[in-house]
């Protein structure tokens, strides 16, 4: 078919589109006269539309319903076996200079890119639906709503957004009545059809491209149908291009999760906590208490957009609506708050193994390992097949108001006082299970040194150790020294009496026989427990090179079959291992050559001066 015939159709549904946004209405049609795609759909939300979509999905191959009894009106779908992670060495930020997109960033020349892209996208959508979606990160009812619009090709792009963000009818109203601005995030999987060609289930091109362009505030994303590559309203909007508008407005954008806990004094305390991806962000956000009285309540597990209130104090809002939690390690026994979102259904799954009663599996789910199941690539698999059931990325997308412990003030558009930040990594050796930095200043400094081993979230080798300045390494959307210069003067307008604390905290240390140091899981509530005594000025700690340590008596170890000798080892500073890491920041502070702030230079000879 030729563009003649088809602009007739096109023309069609642009006069019916069910807005005025004269802008909106332009930008998707050129996007239609560059995609080419069959029809224009313009996404309400609702949930009939869910329905019907799932349905196609079924239809198509792409998802397969499952049974209504175990998860109701939940689906689960396989991706190709090369689109199963977001694709860092494809993501681009494209900004008018190379130095602004900074050292972590890949760059192009944003002219250059936008050519590239344009015979990319050049009739991508034949043969497919092109749908819009509007949206919104954080409220609708905020000060200032943070506006989206996706343009995509793929329909498991638009079930899954409606679970991660707010979507639909609403949006395109408010959108209308402020003539806002909005984000233009277009998408593509790059998989046109021809006339009579049978679809794929999964759609994609082998060649990806994730871009952004920070001036203009818009994404462009192509060839992927997973995730963080193609919900273009998390990690491309909310983290990459939601950095850039808080350097320019004086916000922090942020990969944490809050979490709200309260003491049996019926005190409560809010804690945001960066971790790199597939690191425990979920199970923590998600937390169960293992200690007497303590109350946890989730408002966020992956996305924190913070900024100081008019009294200066910090406060934060999760700008989703839903989890895309790692699932396997997610099980009853580990996070049974995510199981029981879970069970309540409405989710998607992608790359998780199918149980042959129409359910889903995944490693540590249940103890007890199904005797078969169809793997997520759709073979057969039995315990002694010598290979994971699930993809170790695999995902559970589930509506965040089937949480029970979601807090009330989730809903509130301004956010939660946040008391105390965690950074925390994953790192076999060296970096105790938590360090209480000395000041705020030291703190950005520990989150400017972060570093985890890397893990399957991201396309690429698994295990080794990276720097990941606050969990944001592939997520800040400028230069890197810029961002961590941003945090010193952002605060610097905050009530400093009124900053929060920070910890460093690592989870997944080991012991000299190479178990983990530290059981995980809910009994790092004894840890929040500790950092919130902190605060209130009552549990003991010891100063170290590095920072506070809990004293071995200060963990309230009480049920736990752990000794004061234990702790000892989980928290031990090691001046050996610390002389590589001294090393090891040295050479991470070399690579930003002049943007790394002064301020963090004269940290870390304040920490070589302390081990002297
Ligand atoms: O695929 S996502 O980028 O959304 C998940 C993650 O890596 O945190
Ligand atoms: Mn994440």
């Amino acid at each position: 078919m030729g563009t003649t015939a088809r602009q007739p159709l096109l023309d069609e549904s642009l006069k019916n589109a069910p807005t005025t946004h004269a802008k909106l209405l332009a930008w998707v049609a050129e996007v239609s006269e560059l995609t080419q795609p069959d029809s224009v759909y313009w996404v309400d939300g609702s949930e009939a539309e869910f329905a019907r979509l799932t349905d196609e999905l079924v239809e198509a191959g792409t998802l397969k319903r499952l049974n209504p009894e175990l998860f109701p009106n939940s689906f689960a779908g396989s991706s190709d076996p090369k689109d199963v992670a977001r694709v860092e060495e494809r993501t681009f930020i494209c900004s008018e200079n190379e130095r602004d997109a900074g050292f972590t960033n890949n760059w192009m020349d944003p002219a250059e890119m936008k050519g590239i892209l344009k015979d990319r996208f050049k009739g991508s959508m034949r043969g497919r639906t092109m749908y819009v979606i509007p949206f919104v990160m954080g409220h609708l009812d905020a000060e200032d709503p943070k506006f989206g619009v996706e343009i995509t090709d793929s329909a498991y792009v638009v079930a899954s957004m409606r679970i991660m963000a707010r979507i639909g009818t609403d949006v395109l109203r408010k959108m209308e009545e402020t003539d806002a601005f909005y984000v233009p995030a277009l998408h593509s999987v790059g998989a046109p059809l021809e006339p009579g060609e049978k679809d794929v289930p999964w759609p994609c091109n082998e060649e990806k491209w994730i871009v952004h362009f920070p001036e203009e505030r818009s994404i462009w994303s192509y060839g992927s149908g997973y995730g963080g590559n193609a919900l273009l309203g998390k990690k491309c909007y909310s983290l990459r291009i939601a950095s850039v508008m808080a350097r320019d407005e004086g916000w922090l954008a942020e990969h944490m999760l809050i979490l709200k806990l309260t003491s049996p004094e019926n005190k409560s305390y809010h804690i945001a906590a960066a971790f790199p991806s597939a690191c425990g962000k979920t199970n923590l956000a998600l937390l169960d208490p293992t200690i007497e009285g303590w109350k946890a309540e989730t408002l966020g597990d992956d996305i924190n957009w913070m900024r100081f209130g008019k009294d200066g104090e910090l406060r934060g809002v999760n700008p989703e609506f839903g989890l895309f939690g790692v699932a396997p390690g997610t099980g009853w026994g580990t996070n049974p708050n995510a199981m029981r979102a879970i069970a309540k259904g409405n989710s998607i799954f992608t790359n998780v193994a199918l149980t042959d009663d129409g359910g889903v599996w995944w490693e540590g789910m249940t103890e007890e390992v199904p005797e078969h199941l169809t793997d997520w690539q759709g073979n057969d698999w039995t315990p002694d097949s010598g290979r994971p059931a699930a993809h170790p990325n695999s995902r559970f997308c589930t509506p965040i108001d089937q949480v029970d412990m979601l807090a009330p003030e989730y809903h509130d558009p301004e956010g939660v006082r946040i008391d105390a930040i965690l950074f925390g990594g994953r790192r076999k050796t060296t970096v105790p299970l938590v360090t209480q930095a000395h000041d705020w200043a030291h703190g950005i400094f520990m989150g400017a040194t972060l570093s985890s081993e890397t893990t399957a979230a991201a396309a690429g080798a698994v295990g080794v150790v990276r720097r990941d300045p606050m969990a944001m390494l592939p997520f800040i959307g400028y230069d890197a020294g810029d961002y961590l210069k941003h945090w010193i003067t952002v605060s610097g307008k905050g009530n400093q009496e009124r900053l929060p604390k920070i910890f460093l905290v690592n989870w997944f240390r080991r012991t000299a026989d190479g178990g983990f140091a530290w059981p995980g899981f809910g009994d790092n509530s004894r840890v929040l427990k500790w950092a919130i005594e902190r605060l209130e000025g009552k549990a003991d700690a010891v100063e170290t090179p590095i920072g506070y340590i809990p004293t071995a008596d200060s963990l309230d170890l009480t049920g736990l079959d752990m000794t004061p000798a234990d702790v000892e080892e989980a928290v031990k500073v090691d001046p050996k291992e610390w002389q590589e890491e001294v090393k090891g920041i040295e050479e991470w502070f070399a690579r930003f050559g002049d943007s790394l702030p002064a301020e963090l230079s004269s940290q870390l000879d304040e920490l070589k001066e302390r081990f002297a």
